[in-house]
């Protein structure tokens, strides 16, 4: 496989989304894994009602209301400090160890961000990870304002790169975003961080990998 750009998405694959509440949120009396799960199952559902809706507001609104559905359905008595602590901490989520390395062994093939981040956010989050230098390009949806699994999201990484569909490969640790970047007509890759299962729609991935650091070895 001879990809002219490598298009990642962010939170979940480059970026450990359970790494927020795990910093910020220890004063927060309950239970944190369970928080932490759901703060970004809603998260995710309200993008997708949204685009359903048409009724798109940007990723630091959906996040935080998504923050507030979560602690108000598990009854965790959270005050607004101890809220805005973790939506602060949202704006500067770990990357994951395996990403440094395995970006350094794909330079030679241009690589980008294309994610449901806010510009704001990205930046923030790829600024304060010293990554910023390995991209070429950060793509947000705030473009379109529509979230994944909108073709016209994947329809952002050829247009700003200037690459054919066909000639991407877009790597994604989301299960639902890789089916939906497969029916678009990306070549990609399923970083299965998780070892879970492949959603039931029609679309898997072209390779299947457990951690970023196999992927230099598919190219
Ligand atoms: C992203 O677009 C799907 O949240 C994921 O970064």
């Amino acid at each position: 496989m001879k990809p002219r750009a490598l298009v990642f998405d962010a939170y979940g694959t480059l970026f450990d989304v359970h790494s927020v509440v795990v910093r910020a949120g220890s004063t927060i009396p309950g239970d944190l894994h369970a928080l932490s799960i759901l703060w970004r199952r809603k998260q995710l559902e309200y993008t997708w009602l949204r685009s359903l809706m048409e009724r798109y507001e940007d990723f630091w609104n959906v996040t935080e209301a998504a923050l507030r559905s979560a602690v108000a359905q598990l009854k965790i008595e959270a005050s607004e400090r101890q809220l805005d602590g973790l939506m602060q901490a949202f704006l500067t989520p770990s990357a994951f160890p395996d990403v440094k390395p395995a970006l350094d062994a794909l330079k030679g093939v241009p690589l980008a961000i294309l994610s449901n981040g806010s510009p704001r956010m990205l930046e923030s989050m790829v600024g304060g990870s010293g990554l910023a230098s390995s991209f070429a390009e950060v793509i947000s949806v705030d473009r379109v304002k529509i979230y994944k699994p909108s073709p016209r999201v994947y329809a952002l990484a050829p247009e700003v790169l200037n690459v054919p569909r066909e000639d991407i490969f877009f790597v994604s640790s989301n299960s639902w975003d890789v089916a939906g970047a497969r029916a678009f007509g990306f070549k990609v890759c399923w970083c299965n961080r998780s070892q879970g299962n492949m959603e039931h729609l029609g679309f898997s991935a072209d390779v299947t990998v457990s951690h970023l650091g196999e992927i230099a070895g598919y190219l």
